[in-house]
């Protein structure tokens, strides 16, 4: 589709709930080998599956929170989304939140809380939470703001809800920024996708308040910029291993640079028979870790990218949620070309 078509938005946020779905097989799994992630896929094509089998996780039920409340207040408004976030937390405790934002989520949902941006800044002693949690549901705030600015703006306040340490918020701006220029078309050319990214970063991660976490946190100075910067080299290579790219970017770091993987894993190859985007997916599997997570954040980037024909109806079909994300990405579709004709 042309840029920021309806099929964009489509495959953006349907992957994004696929990967999440299909993901959830593997979270934890220090080693996931190719064939054994092969062989989970092939299962979603079996008669046998179907009917939304497999469950969505906190990733997508936070990310549905975001997008009801993005839609609902045509933008963003923090008690509304903080809201969401605490009544979907107690309506549906156990669909698999980290151990530190079940405290959060329980904070918000007081009714004489005055600062919904408190809860998230008492956690881990005052130094706020650096986990992935922002940036598993910040494709949405791609999908409903046609400018930069805005993107970046409601994503970090978006994240910092739950997160509010650096690595966390700016981790979120960084999925939706990939998520945005996607839209646009950007992945056509790998190389300037990355370079925009690091050059939006560079402002991004240009604050006090990153410096200082980053040295706490004994990282480099832009932590993100550096990660990217790694991925470019990776790409500028011919050939490049699996347990390379674990080793030089997701060991010995913090969670949130997972995030910077995600970027890469559409390059690879994988079975003929298989598209860009469930190549995406496949990759992100067997990266092992924080499978879901990473699954639902380069499928929405690649599905932004490759549109919602490339996605597999017979996984359409396994995961749950799916339909009402493709009703969900029609109506941020509209808001979107809503907001950039107005604005
Ligand atoms: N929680 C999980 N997976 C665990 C297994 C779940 C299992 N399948 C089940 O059903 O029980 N996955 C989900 O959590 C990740 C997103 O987490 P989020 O929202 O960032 O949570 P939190 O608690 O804020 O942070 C996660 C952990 O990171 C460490 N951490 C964060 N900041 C820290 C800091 N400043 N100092 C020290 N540690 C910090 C803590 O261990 C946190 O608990 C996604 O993977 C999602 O899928
Ligand atoms: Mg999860
Ligand atoms: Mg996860």
């Amino acid at each position: 589709g042309g840029q920021a078509s309806l099929s964009r938005f489509r495959g953006a946020l349907v992957s994004g709930v696929l990967g999440d779905c299909i993901g959830g097989e593997f979270e934890g799994a220090e080693e996931v080998p190719m064939e054994s992630v092969l062989e989970h896929l092939y299962g979603l094509d079996e008669e046998t599956r179907g009917d939304g089998i497999l469950e969505y996780s906190d990733d997508t039920a936070m990310a549905r929170c975001v997008v009801q409340s993005l839609l609902t207040r045509t933008g963003f408004d923090e008690q509304d989304m903080a809201r969401r976030f605490a009544k979907e937390y107690s309506a549906s405790p156990g669909r698999g939140y980290g151990s530190g934002v079940i405290q959060v989520l329980k904070k918000l949902s007081c009714p004489r809380l005055s600062d919904v941006f408190q809860p998230a800044r008492d956690q881990f002693n005052g130094r706020g939470s650096f986990g992935n949690g922002g940036a598993m549901r910040a494709a949405p705030f791609a999908l409903a703001f046609p400018d930069k600015a805005d993107v970046k703006r409601s994503t970090r306040l978006g994240a910092m809800l739950t997160h509010s340490c650096s690595l966390g918020y700016n981790g979120a701006i960084l999925q939706a920024l990939a998520v945005h220029f996607s839209l646009q078309g950007a992945l056509e050319t790998p190389q300037k996708f990355i370079t925009n990214l690091i050059a939006e970063m560079e402002e991004v991660e240009d604050t006090e308040a990153a410096r200082n976490d980053a040295r706490i946190l004994k990282e480099a100075d832009k932590p993100f910029c550096e990660r990217l910067h790694r991925v470019k080299e990776l790409m500028e290579r011919s050939k490049v291993s699996i347990e390379e790219v674990i080793s030089e970017l997701a060991t010995n770091i913090i969670p949130a640079a997972n995030r910077a993987l995600l970027l890469f894993s559409h390059v690879f190859c994988l079975p003929q028979t298989y598209n860009g985007l469930e190549r995406t997916i496949a990759y992100s599997l067997a990266l092992g870790g924080d499978t879901d997570t990473i699954a639902c954040m380069a499928g929405a980037i690649a599905g932004a990218h490759y549109g919602s024909e490339s996605i597999p109806q017979t996984w359409m079909r396994c995961c749950e949620g799916v339909e009402d994300a493709d009703r969900d990405a029609e109506r941020l579709h509209a808001l979107y070309h809503q907001m950039s004709q107005s604005g």
